[in-house]
């Protein structure tokens, strides 16, 4: 019979092999492209089961009212002459749609709530770093355990151009940063979250954890990561204007590696803490203002010191940073889409001021980490 040809032909069953195999691809692809990273923390593999677990139950449930809804309006249609029962109340039926629900609810509740009590356990961390939110830029201080004492400001490192479009855009687009969260492996790390303007989130979601930033407020969240890698999370409240611009990435790191950065870190730090009222000289100032002018202004103003205009003024040439009053107060409390740079040291700032002050063809001067000191008041 042709039938029974066509399904056993070695040729059809070849065809249904591949048809599996392509809808298989495209739903790795899809999952890779939708679906929550790959867990890398026992927290995220929680979660990550547990939204499995409940999409099962839900699609199940749809599968099965809709199931039974379509074959009733179908099976007694008017046209096959069906006619409505008219009974009230039944008692077998309405205890059957109560306790089956509730016996549903139990079974999503036990372990989500298992979980969710396993999130807020912050007890015995390894290591303690506070997340504060800025409008737009994270700052991290390292408050307790290894790395105790180092603090820096964590921005987004993708450059104007390649968010204008005129360049391509690389693969870690808008997730980059000046400077990542180093953590090491295998630790748990807990997480103090606070914010110095407005409700920002900190979430990285290969690890588990999504915290709100509350000004005025602190809230924890822990996380431990258990593979090495870097992963990415942003800013999940919306903020403000920049708020896709203020990603997170974290550099999971083997034991030896995170004491090694804690001692380069710590030697940055040394060189940092100098005596504030040290009097620097002009190259002294110049040469470190360069690394902050890269770190930190680079990506508005670029590295030509020209800027993109009209978004982002060109510093060559510019009124404002031959005018030093001018030139303290917009870096102290910034000026519309330009940030306030209070995070950075007094050091750092003289150090960039002057370093503005005589590139990109400017006629030069000094300013003086004190000047900074004295201007913050
Ligand atoms: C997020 C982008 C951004 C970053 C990063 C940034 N700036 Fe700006 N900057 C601006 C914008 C925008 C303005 C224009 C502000 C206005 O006048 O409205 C500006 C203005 C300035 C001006 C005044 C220029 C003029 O002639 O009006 C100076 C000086 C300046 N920035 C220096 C710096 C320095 C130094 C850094 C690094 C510590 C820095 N900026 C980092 C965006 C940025
Ligand atoms: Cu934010």
């Amino acid at each position: 019979m042709m039938k029974s040809y066509f399904f056993k032909a070695w040729w059809y069953r070849a065809l249904l092999v591949l048809l599996v195999l392509a809808a298989g691809n495209a739903g790795a692809a899809v999952r890779s492209r939708y679906n929550l990273p790959p867990p890398a923390s026992d927290l995220a593999r929680d979660i990550y089961a547990l939204h499995d677990f409940m999409l099962i139950i839900c699609g199940a449930i749809f599968v099965l009212v809709f199931g039974v809804m379509f074959y009733s309006i179908w099976k007694h249609r008017k046209s096959k002459g069906a006619v409505a029962a008219n009974w009230h109340e039944n008692t077998t039926v309405e205890i059957v749609w109560t306790v089956i629900p509730f016996i549903i609810i139990i079974l999503m509740a036990l372990p989500a709530t298992r979980t969710v009590v396993a999130m807020k356990d912050t007890s015995n961390a390894d290591l303690t770093i506070k997340a504060t939110g800025y409008q737009w830029q994270w700052g991290y201080d390292y408050i307790r355990g290894e790395g105790e004492g180092i603090g820096f400001l964590s921005r987004s490192a993708t450059p104007r151009a390649q968010i204008e479009g005129d360049e391509p855009k690389t693969a870690n687009y808008l997730s980059e940063v000046t400077e990542p969260l180093v953590v090491p492996v295998n630790r748990k790390v807990r997480l103090i979250t606070t914010a110095n303007d407005v409700i920002h989130s900190w979430g990285v979601l290969a690890l588990g954890v999504k915290q709100d930033a509350i000004p005025g407020f602190t809230r924890d969240a822990w996380f431990r990561a258990d593979q090495i890698g870097t992963f990415y999370g942003r800013c999940y409240e919306l903020c403000g204007k920049d708020h896709a611009f203020m990603p997170i990435a974290v550099q999971v790191v083997s034991a030896e590696d995170y004491t090694k950065w804690v001692a380069t870190r710590r030697q940055a730090l040394a060189a940092l803490a100098d005596d504030p009222a040290k009097v620097w000289t002009q190259p002294e100032l110049i040469a470190r203002g360069d690394k902050v002018y890269q770190a930190n202004c680079q990506v508005c103003h670029q590295a030509t010191g020209l800027g993109v205009p009209p978004a982002f003024p060109a510093l060559a040439g510019s009124k404002v940073v031959a005018n030093t009053p001018e030139l303290l107060q917009i870096l102290l409390n910034g000026k519309n889409a330009m940030p306030s740079w209070k995070g950075l040291s007094d050091v750092e700032l003289g150090a960039v001021a002057t370093h503005v002050k005589n590139s990109y063809g400017n006629k030069g001067g000094v300013v003086q980490p004190t000047d900074f000191r004295l201007a913050r008041k």
